[in-house]
């Protein structure tokens, strides 16, 4: 390739507009930008066309990184972590990447010079909600981690238009509005309008022996879309790796209406081209009941397979056509089972298209990829109908049968005569109405399967997946999730990040275990004066918000009790409501008593579907209302449900929180990472043994956790017992008390229908234990009520927590992935001595 460098050109690089990084360079790129970019003179250019300006005068420092990336592992042939994933959830871009980049306060100045305030062009950027909760924002650590390790990869995701829905909150109610975050354009995607990949559906497969004697399928859909890609790159932490997220839209095949259009069925046509772009529409909400929904495993299937004939196109891109060693270039991650297709479709795309034999397929497809499990609730378990799977798919259902005969021979060997066994094993499920189990058929393909959690690990092994563990006991392992401290530390958390720094240096960002350096600054005075001194400017810039937003006024004083998360019956917000109205009680009964001031801030969204998870945000907003106007609280108590939880809102509450309620009934609850980022930014945990709870206490140590509720074994137990709910409820006065203001209608104008159905669960079913708990929740707060009191024990426990959390860094975990199930090594990127590439 010729150089692209003009001839006389220095060879060094210099302070040019697009790389350069001094304060005088950045302001020049950026005006340069406003100007021949958004086509605008300052005095008419609006705070949007601001954030623009500097968000291309970044990308275009990322951009240097990326492509010296991009070209550095093609040359090396450097083997790539592929994440598959429906969902990223990664939040704002802007000032992420002006972290990694080491930029932030450079920037922050040249922005200052020019009038400009750096936060307020922050808050211009509509975060991407490309993800629902947990599962989606992990895989935005990972890629985060991925990157600062230097390691090479890859996310694959779809790029949906609309993505989680905004929340508003009206008369209490949630209202769900559509998430138009592309509007003013996405100024850190670049889109590949050349690189399109054909997706099938539907049809129908014949097979025949071709000259050579080979057994052929051949699959004519009724329909074929194409994938294009959206990339957007992913830069590390203080390094110059900058991988490659790629997520697919779908588009109608150009070529594919001509002949409805030729025939005069013009509409006819037009909604062809509806049906194949409604595809990448918008993402599915989660925790409601996910099965049937053809779309939804349309879209499974679109970006496996784009994810997959894109990998393949880069195999051969190294001159190599023959696709056997395919595993040796790529580590596949499956993120749950939403791209477990993904098997079924390696295994087409090698033995149809590629004419592989079948056992050499297979091997590679079980060597490529590795599962991970996020949750053992029944119903989030995704299984698709057989008759609609097959509509949809004919030849992946060929496979997956053909998967499943081979797959259950070889059990019956192991376990002649055992047919439970078998049925219990399938792929296909037989007990009704016959499903392909995705868990099953994941697990069957991989050659590793993990838990999130120890304790999720577990009893993924006992419960979900234990025939699959007593067969291949060696496949499975645990990798308890992390999360990034560039996001959740240093972008969202400044002052902490500067007090922290000011003593150990800056190395705990990179290797978050030196944190441990702060242990003994728990008993320095001086830094815990500091340290409190940060919490409580945190709280203050949130209580702001707070009456900005819904117009509460709350203390930055009063203990600040958070419970924001999705909203669902198993995570309890619930169970906290009752501990408020228990509280409340006690101040009716007692006016004048001596408490400690409190604000429980609750935050979430609720599964469009999922009505009780709807009627659990009317009952907080109903207890909000009315204990937020009764004078005899006195602001001694104030409860406030922040709208619209997302990574943006996250990112103001962990620094602000005193006491992070992690409190899901022990056994649901996967692994949880909202409890890593409150314990991170220096909240205490109340919370039950669940999930990575566990092991969090286990770090900090237990007496700096407080600890409440039934174990697994214990509600095990109760549960066989007979778990009779109303036997809790009448044997505690106190708890049936609020049970019955509830019923009452106090918190609902009287009206004593509306919460009727909660209510009644609670008594009758209770099937997440509330009301088990309650006891030993309401115990466990009057402790945490006590050690408050005393600020200097408070702080002591809080730095104790900061220092012990190195753990539950996603660079740990992601390192952990690397040595156990991908063996993959990292690649250095060294920035060419010109600005750009010149061979
Ligand atoms: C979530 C789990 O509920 C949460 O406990 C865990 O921390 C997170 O995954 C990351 O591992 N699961 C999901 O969001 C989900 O959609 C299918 O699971």
């Amino acid at each position: 390739m010729t150089s692209l460098i003009p001839p006389g050109c220095p060879t060094v690089l210099t302070e040019d507009d697009r790389t350069g990084t001094s304060i005088e360079t950045l302001r020049r790129a950026f005006m340069d930008n406003l100007f021949f970019i958004q086509g605008r003179f300052p005095e008419v250019a609006t705070k949007n066309d601001y954030y623009l300006a500097l968000a291309y005068t970044v990308r275009d420092r990322l951009l240097l990184r990326w492509l010296n990336s991009a070209k550095t592992y093609r040359d090396q042939e450097s083997r790539t972590v592929c994440y598959l994933s429906a969902e990223f959830l990664l939040g704002p871009h802007l000032g992420n990447n002006l972290i990694n980049l080491g930029l932030y306060e450079a920037v922050e100045e040249a922005m200052r010079q020019t009038g400009l305030n750096l936060k307020e062009l922050l808050d211009q950027e509509e975060e991407p909600g490309l993800g629902n909760g947990g599962l989606g924002r992990l895989a935005a650590c990972y890629m985060d981690s991925l990157a600062t390790l230097e390691i090479p990869a890859i996310g694959y995701g779809i790029r949906y238009e609309y993505g989680i829905f905004d929340q508003e909150i009206r008369d209490g109610w949630q209202v769900e509005i559509t998430d138009k975050w592309l509007r003013y354009g996405n100024p850190w995607e670049i889109p590949r309008p050349e690189l399109i990949l054909p997706v099938k559906f539907g049809g129908h497969t014949y097979s025949y022996t071709d000259d050579q004697g080979r057994y052929r399928v051949i699959w004519e859909p009724h329909q074929v879309v194409q994938g294009v890609a959206y990339d957007t790159p992913i830069l590390g932490y203080k390094v110059n790796t900058a991988n490659l997220l790629r997520l697919w839209r779908a588009e109608a095949v150009e070529s594919f209406d001509f002949q409805a259009f030729n025939t005069g069925d013009y509409y006819g046509a037009v909604n062809q081209k509806i049906a194949s772009e409604n595809i990448t529409k918008v993402l599915y909400p989660n925790d409601e009941q996910l099965q049937g929904k053809e779309l939804r495993l349309m879209q499974e299937y679109f970006f496996c397979s784009c994810a997959l004939q894109d990998m393949i196109r880069l195999y051969k891109q190294s001159g190599k056509q023959d696709l056997s060693r395919f595993h040796e270039k790529f580590t596949v991650q499956l993120n749950d089972t939403h791209p477990a297709i993904s098997v079924a479709e390696l295994m087409r795309l090698l033995v149809d298209e590629h004419l592989m034999p079948w056992e050499q397929a297979w091997d590679i497809t079980r060597q490529t990829f590795a599962y991970t499990n996020h949750t053992l609730l029944p119903e989030a378990l995704e299984k698709w109908p057989l008759d609609l799977f097959g509509s949809l798919l004919p030849r992946h259902l060929q496979i997956i049968y053909e998967i499943n005969r081979r797959f259950l021979d070889e059990v019956r060997l192991q376990y002649p005569g055992d047919n439970d066994r078998l049925r219990r094993l399938s792929i296909i499920d037989e007990s009704g109405c016959r499903y392909v189990r995705m868990a099953h058929l994941a697990a069957v393909g991989s050659h590793a399967i993990n838990g999130v959690a120890v304790l999720h690990s577990e009893l993924l092994k006992q419960t979900v997946l234990r025939d699959f563990y007593e067969l291949t006991p060696e496949k499975f392992s645990n990798k308890t999730n992390g999360v990034t401290p560039r996001r959740w530390m240093v972008l969202s958390n400044p002052g902490l990040t500067r007090l922290i720094t000011e003593r150990i240096g800056e190395d705990w960002v990179k290797h978050l275990d030196q944190l441990r350096q702060l242990e003994p600054l728990a008993a320095d005075a001086e830094f815990a004066a500091q340290w409190r001194s940060v919490k409580h400017g945190n709280k203050e810039r949130l209580a702001q918000y707070i009456r900005d937003r819904i117009g509460v006024t709350v203390d930055p004083h009063s203990l600040f009790s958070i419970l924001v998360k999705r909203i669902h019956e198993y995570k309890r917000q619930h169970l906290c409501v009752l501990k408020v109205i228990t509280l409340y009680q006690m101040l009716r009964d007692q006016p004048h008593l001596e408490m400690v001031p409190q604000t429980f801030i609750f935050g979430g969204k609720a599964a469009p579907g999922y009505y009780m998870a709807k009627l659990i945000i009317k009952f907080i907003n109903s207890v909000a209302d009315v204990i937020n106007r009764d004078p005899v609280v006195r602001d001694r108590l104030r409860v406030v449900f922040l709208p619209n939880y997302n990574v943006t809102l996250g990112q103001r509450v962990y620094p602000a929180a005193d006491l992070s309620q992690q409190i899901s009934t022990a056994g649901y609850e996967a692994s949880g990472t909202g409890n890593m980022k409150f314990a991170l930014n220096g909240a205490l945990t109340i919370g039950t043994l669940d999930g990575a709870n566990v092991e969090i206490r286990e770090a900090v140590g237990a007496e700096n956790f407080f600890l409440f509720g039934h174990t697994v074994e214990q509600l095990q137990e109760l549960r066989c017992n007979g778990y009779r709910p109303w036997e809790f409820a009448n044997g505690h006065p106190m708890l049936k008390r609020v049970l019955d203001l509830i019923s009452s209608g106090y918190f609902s104008h009287g009206d004593t229908e509306l919460f009727r159905p909660l209510v009644e669960h609670l008594w009758q079913d209770d099937r997440y234990c509330l009301l088990a708990d309650y006891q030993s929740y309401v115990d466990c707060y009057q402790r945490v009520l006590q050690v408050y009191q005393d600020q200097a024990q408070w702080a002591k426990m809080s730095i104790l927590n900061v220092a012990r959390m190195g753990k539950f860094s996603s660079d740990r975990a992601i390192r952990e992935y690397c040595q156990d199930i991908w063996h993959v090594q990292p690649v250095k990127i060294v920035l060419p001595a010109t600005a750009y590439m010149t061979s």
